[in-house]
């Protein structure tokens, strides 16, 4: 991947952007997204993606380009093609980088403003299907949330919304706890352990940032949920999936999610 520039704190006036869940490299569902982000709301500019990304950025320019996109944020996830990517996060340390006329990967982790609002992104998450991969191939230790990535989150200080690929532990959402307690896919229970410290290192910082907001991706189970002391979660659907497209409204922090079968027609229609 080349690197075009990179950026410190990236700071932006959007009063609306796209968020969207795992991509895993799905060029087609990129197209639907793309024509629905086009058909819902256009003048939206910038796409807030929540890990398991894997894309070859270039590629994908001129979709984005067509529906107005001028930037994607990446907060990376597990699914990554780390191998390529840690080298560019070693080299440019802390700081987003440029990687096609409108991918940026964000650091880990990262700080940006948004319409006024400061936001913290941290990537990573533990790889439930560990097992089924091989190191170097298509699985990296790089996948991790380190404790230097917490620590450095921490000392960022508060934020009003969270970006992560991974889950809180003790996440308000539903629909996330039932897949934790039912493990209807027999992930085997070394990787099952693996996670659930992994979602305990967002706790950590979320805990200290108090973020009104949580948006995360990786569990592939949409939903909502919130915390008895007010903090809201939305756990985000993957390609193909419901709720892996929402809008959020950076002066309310509300979230605005179209439907699978709205997002089928805008793609069928466009
Ligand atoms: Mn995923």
């Amino acid at each position: 991947m080349r690197v075009f520039e990179t950026d410190s704190l990236p700071r932006l006036e959007d009063e609306r952007v796209a968020v969207c869940g795992d991509w895993h490299g799905n060029v087609s569902w990129l197209r639907s997204l793309t024509a629905a982000i086009s058909a819902f709301t256009p003048g939206v500019t910038t796409i807030l993606q929540l890990g398991d990304w894997w894309m070859d950025p270039t590629a994908t320019d001129h979709l984005l380009l067509d529906a107005g996109i001028e930037r994607v944020y990446v907060t990376l996830g597990n699914h990554e093609p780390w191998n390529v990517i840690s080298p560019l996060l070693d080299a440019h340390p802390g700081v987003a980088i440029r990687v096609s006329e409108v991918t940026w990967l964000l650091p880990r982790p990262a700080r940006l403003e948004i319409g006024g609002r400061k936001v913290l992104s941290l990537g990573g998450a533990a790889s439930v299907d560990r097992r089924w991969r091989v190191e170097g191939r298509d699985w990296w230790l790089d996948e991790a949330i380190t404790d230097d990535h917490v620590a450095a989150a921490i000392d960022s200080g508060e934020a009003d919304i969270m970006l992560t690929h991974e889950s809180p532990a003790r996440t308000p959402v539903r629909s996330v706890r039932e897949v934790l307690r039912t493990n209807p896919n027999g992930f085997p229970s070394d990787a099952l352990i693996e996670s659930a410290a992994s979602r305990g290192r967002v706790s950590q910082v979320w805990d200290v940032a108090r973020p009104m907001l949580l948006m995360h991706g990786h569990m592939h189970s949409p939903g909502g949920g919130r915390t008895d002391d007010g903090r809201r979660v939305a756990s985000f659907g993957c390609d193909g999936q419901q709720s892996s497209l929402a809008f959020l409204d950076l002066n309310s922090l509300t979230l605005e999610t179209p439907s699978l079968r709205q997002i089928r027609e805008a793609a069928e229609g466009s």
